[in-house]
C-alpha cells in the first residue's frame, strides 16, 4: 500500500519547524495556531487580490514572527533591482533557513545566478545580534576578501544574515562530499583542511585564527570540495547558503562581466584552463591605495597576493648603508604596472615579505588571499618560479649576493 503525501505538506511542516526553532515558543499549540491563522489570511489576501490561481501555500511562504515582532520591515528584504517581485508589498516575511534543510547534491550545475529566480522570492534571512555580537563579527569580517566588493547595503545584508556558532575541538565543520549549507568566516580557533586522496583523509592545510572557508560549494552548486575539523575550540560566523548566493554570487556575476577582459590579458594566468581563470576572478576583490600608501610591508606576514590593475607600484628593499651601519635605507628595486604581480613571492617560499610595495599615485589593485592562491594558482608556479629565479639574479647584480633573499627562494 502507498501513502500519498498531500502537496506543500512538506514544505508547510518544514517552514513551521523552522519558526518553532527559530522562536522557541513557550506555548507550542497557542504558537501553532497564531502561524496557521496568519498563513491562512494571507492565503485568503492573495486569492482575493487574485494574483494566486492556485490557492495552495507555496513552498518557504509562510509567517515569520520574529522579524514582525522586532518591526524589521520588509524593505530590509526586498529584491535585487532587477527583480520585479510582485510581492513587494507582502506583510509577512517567509522564514527558509537553509541550514535546516539540506539541498539534495547538485553536482557541478551551471553558473548562472540569474536561475536562481526561485531563490530570489524567498525572504531575506535576519538572526538579530546584540551590539557586542555584531561588533565582534565586523571585526571577524573585516578582512574578508570576498566581502570587499560589497556596498553597504549589501554588507548589512550579509551581517544581519549571519549567525554564531561555537566549535569544540575535532568537530567536523564540513565534511567533503557534503551538500554546502553555510559559508564560514572564522573569529578565533585552528581548523584543518582535508582533502581525500585514495579514500584517505589527507591534510593539506590549516587555518589559524583568521579566514573563512566553505565558499565553492555554494558559489557552484558542487559537493564540499574539503573537510574542515576544528583543532581546538573556535568561534564561527556562518552565512546561510541562500544569502550567500543572493549576493555573494550575483555580485560575482558582474566581476566577472567587469573583469573578463582583463584576466584574459594576463600573462601569468595563460596557463589555466578559461573556466579556471574565471575561478580566480570569483576570488578576488579589487583594492585601491592612495599616493604613497604601504601596500605590503617588508619582514610582514604574507596573507595576500597582488595584480595590478591601474597606476604603479613601487618595490623597494632596505639595506644597512654600511657594512657597518646599523641604520638602514630604502632602496627601489622595482616598479609594477598594469597587468604585473607582487607578493607571490612570501606565498611561495612561506616567508616573510622580501621587500615593500608603495603606490606612486592612486593604484588600483586584485587582490587574492593565500587559501585561493594555493589553491588556484598551482599552474601558474612555473611562471612564477621562473620569475623569483630572475629576482635573485637582479639582486646579485644589485646588491651583491644577500643572504635575505637567498633564504626566500630556498
Ligand atoms: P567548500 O564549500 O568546497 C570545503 O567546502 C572548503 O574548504 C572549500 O569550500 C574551501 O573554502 C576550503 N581545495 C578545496 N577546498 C579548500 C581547499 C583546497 N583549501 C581550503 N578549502 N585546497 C587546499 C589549498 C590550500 C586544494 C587541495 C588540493
Ligand atoms: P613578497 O611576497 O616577498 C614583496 O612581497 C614583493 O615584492 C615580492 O613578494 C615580489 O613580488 C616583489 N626581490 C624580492 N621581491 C621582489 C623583487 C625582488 N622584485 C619585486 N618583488 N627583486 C630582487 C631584489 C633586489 C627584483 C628586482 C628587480
Amino acid at each position: 500500500m502507498s501513502i500519498e503525501i498531500p502537496e506543500g505538506l512538506t514544505e508547510l511542516l518544514q517552514s513551521f519547524t523552522v519558526e518553532v526553532l527559530r522562536s522557541q515558543p513557550r506555548d507550542l499549540l497557542e504558537f501553532a495556531l497564531q502561524y496557521f491563522t496568519q498563513l491562512k489570511d494571507r492565503e485568503t489576501k492573495e486569492a482575493s487580490r487574485g494574483n494566486d490561481q492556485n490557492s495552495a501555500p507555496r513552498p518557504g511562504k509562510a509567517v515569520n514572527f520574529i522579524d514582525e515582532a522586532m518591526q524589521i520591515d520588509s524593505e530590509n528584504g526586498e529584491e535585487e533591482e532587477e527583480d520585479d517581485d510582485d510581492d513587494d508589498d507582502e506583510e509577512f516575511i517567509a522564514p527558509v533557513i537553509n541550514r535546516f534543510i539540506r539541498r539534495a547534491s547538485v553536482c557541478a550545475e551551471a553558473f548562472n545566478p540569474d536561475d536562481d529566480d526561485d531563490e530570489d522570492k524567498e525572504p531575506w534571512v535576519t538572526h538579530p545580534k546584540t551590539d557586542e555580537q555584531r561588533q565582534r563579527l565586523q571585526e571577524a569580517c573585516r578582512d574578508i576578501l570576498l566581502f570587499k566588493n560589497l556596498d553597504q547595503e549589501q554588507m548589512s545584508q550579509v551581517l544581519d544574515a549571519m549567525f554564531e556558532k561555537f566549535s569544540t575541538e575535532g568537530e567536523h565543520i564540513i565534511d567533503q562530499h557534503d551538500d554546502g549549507d553555510n559559508f564560514y568566516v572564522i573569529e578565533s580557533g585552528k581548523f584543518n583542511i582535508f582533502v581525500k586522496v585514495d579514500g584517505i583523509d589527507k591534510l593539506v592545510g590549516c587555518y589559524d585564527n583568521r579566514g573563512s572557508f566553505g565558499e565553492l560549494a555554494l558559489m557552484y552548486n558542487t559537493p564540499r570540495a574539503a573537510t574542515i575539523v576544528a583543532v581546538s575550540p573556535g568561534a564561527l560566523w556562518c552565512l546561510d547558503r541562500l544569502t550567500f548566493r543572493r549576493i555573494i554570487v550575483k555580485n560575482n556575476a558582474k566581476k566577472r562581466k567587469l573583469y573578463e577582459a582583463f584576466i584574459e590579458t594576463l600573462p601569468l594566468l595563460t596557463s589555466l584552463e578559461l573556466s579556471e581563470r574565471m575561478k580566480v576572478v570569483d576570488v578576488l576583490s579589487t583594492k585601491v591605495f592612495n599616493d604613497s600608501q604601504q601596500i605590503i610591508a617588508q619582514g610582514d606576514l604574507a596573507v595576500s597576493f597582488y595584480i595590478v590593475e591601474s597606476g604603479q607600484v613601487r618595490i623597494t628593499m632596505k639595506r644597512s648603508r654600511t657594512k657597518k651601519d646599523q641604520e638602514e635605507e630604502e632602496v627601489d628595486i622595482a616598479t609594477c604596472s598594469r597587468g604585473q604581480y607582487f607578493g607571490e613571492l612570501a606565498l611561495v617560499t612561506n616567508k616573510p615579505r622580501a621587500a615593500s610595495a608603495y603606490a606612486v599615485g592612486t593604484v588600483k589593485c586584485l587582490v587574492m588571499d593565500v587559501k585561493a592562491f594555493e589553491r588556484l594558482l598551482g599552474p601558474c608556479m612555473d611562471i612564477m618560479k621562473r620569475n623569483i629565479a630572475n629576482y635573485e639574479e637582479q639582486l646579485v647584480t644589485l646588491f651583491g649576493s644577500s643572504p635575505e633573499i637567498e633564504q626566500h627562494s630556498a
